[in-house]
């Protein structure tokens, strides 16, 4: 018997099922797919180069991209060090270990903090605004955005005509295209403009393209603008955007603001942008140019040749440049009639059941999330990835890295996505520069420090208020992300260029490590359980050695130890850091069973005792510290510890439970919060997460937590469906990826596991497990080894 719910479903899909086969037939069932138009942001669907981004609106009358352009930051060059920090340092410690908490707390306000106090937002480009003049009665409307191709369409008929709208941002042409056609010629007038936020000056330029004469002319819109100023900082970047119309027939106009096509057989829009920023410190580049040479040169991929086939090629290098990144990995959790629903309709429902291929949608739009928002020479990705309409965005939309950029970054590895932590890897190197001033005159110290937050000028300093901002892991923590990158790739060479930023930031801590009073454990001090109150205090969140602080020492030292051992460097400094590893203080069990947060036994004073951030169980995911099969006591304490704080918070929070509850091998737990996450409570309709606002965290959290139900490989073995929930009985994977160099593929029946094929691309020894058994394999490098658990 069908449940109600599933009844219920059935007559939705009677309802919503698309009308228009014509595009439903062609459309990859990794489409996120509506029946209408985005009125709100989060309904618009986003595409990206990793540099260029746009969020799609798909209107009828009115098409809207909102634009960004990755470097378009507030702000110049700046150095926040506060020179008064060093020579309070002292008395803030001292007010810390004798419990004066408010006391430190006003000291490291007044005297310790970053000047200016806040860093720069990431801001938006400006919005493209395409007007059609039609009031006629639209039919079998559509709009979609296909994941493995990487192109948003809009398709819909009007007075019997059928005009389809096609755009993507091609990382290899470094230009938007929006191609617009109909299937009957002289159909399409269209008005682009430019409005924004920012200070511009727009001019037009006409027909400086002419390779096909024989069809018509072209006008270019060019935009250029100055960055906004902000704390105090001046805006030191130029910009430039252009849009270029080349239509094939019809009739063109250049207005001052605005270029016009009427009556044309199909329209191609190119969009370029561009900064002058060339990096943290230097903002010398010439946006003009680069832009100019970014719409010449799409351009040449149809001189000589008719419009189409341009696009053609252009669309077929986009799609190939994408798709080696997306195809890499292939998810089949279940495919039902849900499918056919439009994906908002499908969000409000998946609690339901009977959808599981939203869950292998929903992780694949993960995956083009990190390939659209992260490529190599870009920036790293946002709390918003690229995608931002504001010029004062939610938490300035920068790196919050007290758990959000290194949460971004979870599903990078083990989703084959290794290209694209390159971005995070620059700007851990160039905050290891910037990060030894702040060391040096907050701290008087050796190497470098980075606290709660970082923005595009690479700022170290403490920011917000001492409450969020005295955490001095911040660069502690990014170290690991790399050095994940290298257990996964296990490049030497990838090593060796991290290795100084490993070492750096293990030296800040050398120099910097003090005494506790009571037991004489190393803690850090000042600093804070990422933005919990210290139950101890009234209004305050500082302390000394918060839990997760020591945690992530113990990995930064213990990979630094590994390091030097694998490079064959610096014996000395490694042997330091392991006595001062084996002294920092200890993880403890407090009197609920719980892991405790702070150094005394707290927790269950909590001023919120279901608050967002579970720092201090960062010890079992995303670090292997704490494992149920290596140290099942402390597993142990961490599920009290999850059962106290409970499953649901903000997004970002919501996704790191998933991963815990896979590390703590309960699937169901893991899928039931899953379900919360991915309900319109934390799923917008175009599949950003809600923390709410939009956050892109939880959406790469999610997925890293449907990997982790499937695979995991921390402490030298792969494990093979270590949290495969009920709700997924059949299915399959390939293409993920294990640390120590492995390619995984795993399909399962009934809920267990039928074969597993590990493809070794180093050659590396490699224990597997499946539940309880274990087998110890070595293939040769390019072999594939095949087991299905017995
Ligand atoms: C941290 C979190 C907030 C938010 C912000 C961007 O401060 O505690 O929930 O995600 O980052």
């Amino acid at each position: 018997m069908p449940s109600p719910s599933r009844n219920c479903l059935a007559a939705l899909a009677a309802i919503f099922i698309f009308q228009s086969t014509r595009a439903a037939d062609t459309i990859s069932p990794l489409s996120l797919c509506y029946t209408n138009a985005a009125v709100k942001w989060t309904e618009a669907l986003p595409i990206g180069n990793g540099r260029l981004g746009a969020m799609i609106f798909g209107g009828v009358q009115r098409e809207h991209l909102q634009l960004n352009e990755g470097t378009l930051w507030a702000g110049g060059p700046y150095d926040p060090s506060n020179t008064n920090a060093l020579a309070a340092l002292p008395e803030a410690r001292k007010l810390v270990f004798e419990g004066k908490f408010e006391e430190a707390h006003k000291l490291v306000g007044e005297k310790m903090m970053a000047v200016p106090l806040r860093e720069m937002p990431y801001e938006t480009l400006g919005d493209l605004f395409l007007d059609f003049p039609t009031n006629a009665v639209v039919a079998d409307y559509r709009r979609d955005l296909d994941l493995d191709t990487a192109v948003a369409s809009v398709s819909y008929t009007a007075n019997g005509v059928h005009f389809k709208r096609e755009i993507f941002s091609s990382p290899v042409d470094q230009v938007i295209v929006i191609h617009l056609t109909a299937d009957k010629p002289g159909q399409i007038s269209v008005a682009a403009g430019l409005t924004t936020p920012q200070k511009v000056v727009f001019r037009t330029e006409v027909n400086t393209f002419k390779p096909f004469v024989s069809q018509t002319n072209d006008a270019t819109l060019v935009m250029n603008g100055v960055n906004a100023a902000m704390h105090g900082i001046q805006g030191a970047l130029k910009f430039q955007a252009r849009v270029r119309a080349l239509p094939v027939h019809g009739t063109i106009q250049a207005g001052t603001d605005k270029i016009s096509v009427a009556d044309a057989d199909s329209v191609t829009l190119l969009i370029a942008a561009a900064t002058s920023y060339k990096n943290y410190h230097d903002v010398s580049g010439n946006p003009e140019a680069m832009v100019k040479n970014q719409i010449e040169g799409a351009c040449q991929k149809w001189a000589n040749a008719h419009i189409r086939d341009g696009v053609d090629t252009t669309l077929a290098d986009h799609i190939a440049a994408h798709q080696k990144l997306f195809r890499r990995v292939a998810l089949d959790l279940g495919e039902t009639d849900s499918m056919k629903l439009p994906t908002d309709v499908r969000i409000a429902h998946f609690a339901d059941g009977n959808d599981p291929q939203l869950a292998t949608l929903y992780f694949q739009f993960a995956r083009y999330l990190l390939i659209c928002c992260s490529r190599p020479g870009g920036q790293p990705a946002t709390l918003q990835g690229l995608w931002n309409d504001s010029m004062t965005p939610p938490w300035d939309s920068k790196y919050t890295i007290n758990i959000n950029t290194e949460m971004n970054y979870w599903p990078a590895e083990p989703c084959n996505l290794s290209e694209c932590v390159e971005p995070l890897t620059q700007m851990v190197l160039e905050m290891a520069d910037t990060g030894a001033r702040t060391a040096k005159v907050h701290y008087g110290a050796r190497g470098w420090v980075a606290h709660h937050n970082t923005d595009l000028w690479r700022a170290t300093a403490p920011v917000d208020g001492p409450g969020y901002g005295m955490w001095p892991l911040g660069g502690a923590w990014l170290c690991q992300n790399l050095w994940e990158h290298y257990l996964f790739t296990d490049d030497k060479n990838y090593l060796l260029k991290i290795y100084p930023a490993m070492k750096g930031a293990a030296q800040f801590f050398l120099d910097t490590l003090v005494e506790e009073p009571t037991h004489h454990w190393l803690v850090t001090c000042p600093s804070l359980s990422p933005e919990n109150q210290n139950p101890a205090a009234t209004k305050t969140s500082l302390t000394a050695g918060p839990t997760m602080d020591l945690e992530i020492l113990r990995d930064l030292f213990a990979n630094c130890v590994r390091a030097s051992d694998i490079l064959g460097t610096d014996k000395k400094l490694a042997a330091q850091l392991a006595l001062t590893r084996s002294r920092l203080a200890p993880l403890q069990i407090g009197s609920a069973g719980q892991l405790q947060e702070w150094l005394q036994d707290l927790d269950m004073q909590s001023h919120d005792l279901h608050h967002r951030h579970v720092s201090h169980l960062y010890g079992l995911f995303p670090s292997a510290q704490i494992d149920v099969n290596t140290t099942p006591e402390l597993a142990a304490a961490v599920k009290k510890s999850l059962e106290i704080r409970g499953d649901q918070a903000t997004g970002w929070a919501t996704a790191w439970r998933i991963n815990l509850w896979a590390r703590l091998h309960d699937g169901d737990h893991a899928y039931s919060i899953f379900e919360f996450l991915l309900s319109p409570r934390r799923t917008f309709p175009d599949m950003f997460d809600a923390h709410p606002p939009f956050q892109i965290d939880g959406n790469f959290g999610g997925a890293s937590g449907i990997t982790e139900m499937l695979l995991q490989s921390q402490n030298d073995e792969i494990q093979l469906l270590p949290a495969l929930p009920k709700a997924w009985p059949n299915g399959s994977v390939k293409g993920l990826r294990a640390r120590g160099g492995f390619e995984v593929g795993i399909a399962w029946h009934d809920g267990k596991l039928t074969t597993a094929a590990i493809h070794s691309l180093n050659g590396n020894p490699i224990r597997l497990r499946y539940g309880q058994t274990t087998k110890f394999v070595q293939a040769k490098k390019g072999a594939t080894i095949q087991w299905d658990g017995e």
